[in-house]
């Protein structure tokens, strides 16, 4: 198979080049655009309304079973920079899932990791590697690399909640594995407390010392609940200076963040705040749990500003300042890509100067 062939005007040169081609190789000295002085990005800034979402999956749900085959009803948000490609940003799968009233998404399993982030609702749980995980408003859910899993919405309601996986980044490492689950239904109509949470989540710094086998470079926590996580960042607004509170999600025994590729975080901005734009390398998603405000993504001409209210989630690409501004309270939930950039020695971050408008 032949590779792109360049030109040359000189006959002997062009007859390399004819040759190259045909051997599958490049000469690198006519190679443009690989080993750039900064990232380039074709991921841009993007939001996606939490009205529009709602509305749309809603729809799904009058118009598309949940059933094997089909397995998700899921709307995956695709950045318009990414050839469309079904990712929110070029590292990150994110995107709504809506389940009605009495219906159960079957199990499986797969390679990439996932997390659920609720911003409205609850009732739902998931069952994961057999453990009953129950999603209320707020909550952080887990569904690492390779644990089964399957949703149930036992209530007469449905609900909508955001899914975020790392599929590009696994795809990328072409290590994508899926396999579905024992199709034997679970008949549970309760979500007791999970496991999970009365071995790990029995409070601050308190862990327990002859639990059960610590699951490797995962967090044994599957579920962080929005009360924990509201106590955190209302006792840190109440210890700085400034009306912006940030926490970080983590393992609760060894540290470190909750999955090796996804880092996920929860911030709180009083009303009036403005936080300084910063700056990293990988992307990141963010997701509005509480209030409205404005977040700019971007610089200089690339700036984009967009009107934050629940629900929204916004494509940060890589490299792009971030800013955001509070009118009311607000509550973000964030999760980016940072750990693998970490794990390869490649994450950067800066505060960018100048304020981008
Ligand atoms: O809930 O199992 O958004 O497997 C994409 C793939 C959700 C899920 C997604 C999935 C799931
Ligand atoms: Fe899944």
């Amino acid at each position: 198979m032949a590779t792109r062939r360049f030109e040359a005007t000189e006959p002997e040169l062009a007859a390399l080049y004819e040759d190259l081609s045909e051997t599958s190789l490049q000469p690198l000295w006519e190679l443009r655009g690989l080993l750039t002085p900064t990232p380039v990005v074709r991921g841009v800034p993007y939001r996606w309304a939490g009205e529009h979402l709602r509305e749309l999956g809603a729809r799904a749900g009058e118009l598309v079973p949940v059933d094997r085959g089909g397995d998700r009803r899921v709307l995956a948000c695709c950045n318009p920079g990414l050839d469309g490609a079904p990712y929110a940003v070029s590292t990150l799968w994110a995107a709504v899932q809506y389940l009605r009233g009495f219906e159960m998404a079957p199990a499986h399993r797969h390679t990439p990791a996932a997390l659920r982030f609720v911003v409205e609702g609850e009732g739902v749980w998931t069952l994961v590697d057999g453990d009953p995980v129950r999603m209320s408003t707020g909550d952080l859910v887990l569904t690492p690399s390779w644990t089964f899993h399957e949703h149930h919405n036992p209530t007469a309601d449905p609900m909508i909640w955001m899914d975020v996986l790392d599929l590009p980044v696994v795809a990328a490492l072409d290590a994508v594995f899926f396999e579905p689950g024992p199709s034997e239904e679970t008949a549970r109509t309760t979500a007791p407390r999970s496991s999970s949470e009365a071995w790990f989540g029995g409070g601050p710094g308190l862990v327990p010392v002859d639990g059960p086998a610590l699951p490797a470079r995962r967090s044994p926590l599957l579920a962080y609940r929005w009360a924990d996580t509201e106590r955190a960042l209302e006792a840190q607004l109440a210890a700085r200076t400034g009306g912006h509170a940030r926490i970080r999600y983590s393992d609760p025994v060894r540290g470190g963040d909750v999955m090796p590729t996804m880092r996920c975080e929860m911030e709180r901005l009083r009303p009036g705040t403005t936080t300084a734009p910063v700056r990293q390398t990988g992307g990141q998603v963010t997701c509005v749990l509480h209030g409205t405000g404005r977040i700019t993504v971007g610089s200089g001409d690339q700036a984009q500003v967009f009107d934050l209210a629940p629900g929204d989630i916004v494509a940060i690409p890589s490299w792009a300042p971030r800013s955001v501004s509070a009118d009311t309270q607000l509550d973000l939930f964030t999760t980016s890509d940072a750990p693998v950039l970490e794990a390869l020695n490649l994450f950067r971050t800066e505060t960018v100067a100048e304020a981008s408008a």
